[in-house]
């Protein structure tokens, strides 16, 4: 049965990563659910949106409540991203955090909580194998 997968990346916290959030949806999308496919949205504009930050955040926290599990790609820092990660812990829903080690040090709040299950990758073409993994298990 598919899954729903609740991806998680930065946006206000900057875009340089959005290809690969892209590409990462959209290989969970051949077999499962992305609740969350806007965020590999290359012309999202961090700027310019209709809705409202309230409205935004509490249709994401319905969409982690809701979800079967939560990727993370961590590379590029952002605070939305550690906060639905903490908030994903406290629902009890499996947490899989990726982030590149050759580009940033992941932060020790994250790296220090064992809850979490941490794929540090150097090459992007890592995370797909992983991510089937994941998603399979
Ligand atoms: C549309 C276009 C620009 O902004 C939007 C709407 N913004 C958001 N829509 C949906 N989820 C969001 C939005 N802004 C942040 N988030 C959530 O926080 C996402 O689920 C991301 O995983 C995370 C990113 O947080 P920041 O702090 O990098 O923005």
């Amino acid at each position: 049965m598919s899954k729903k997968i609740y991806f998680a990346g930065s946006i206000r916290g900057g875009r340089v990563d959005a290809a690969l959030y892209q590409q990462i949806i959209e290989h969970i999308k051949e077999t499962d659910i992305v609740l969350t496919e806007h965020i590999g949205n290359p012309h999202l504009n961090v700027l310019e949106h209709a809705k409202r930050d309230a409205e935004i955040y509490e249709q994401d926290m319905e969409w982690l409540r809701g979800c079967d599990l939560v990727i993370a790609e961590c590379t590029c820092p952002s605070l939305g991203v550690g906060y639905e990660l903490a908030y994903a812990e406290k629902c009890g829903k499996p947490c899989h955090i990726f982030y590149n080690r050759t580009k940033t040090q992941l932060s020790a709040m994250l790296k220090g909580n064992p809850y979490f299950n941490i794929y540090p990758y150097e090459n992007d073409s890592e995370i797909f194998e992983a991510v089937e993994r994941i998603i399979r298990s």
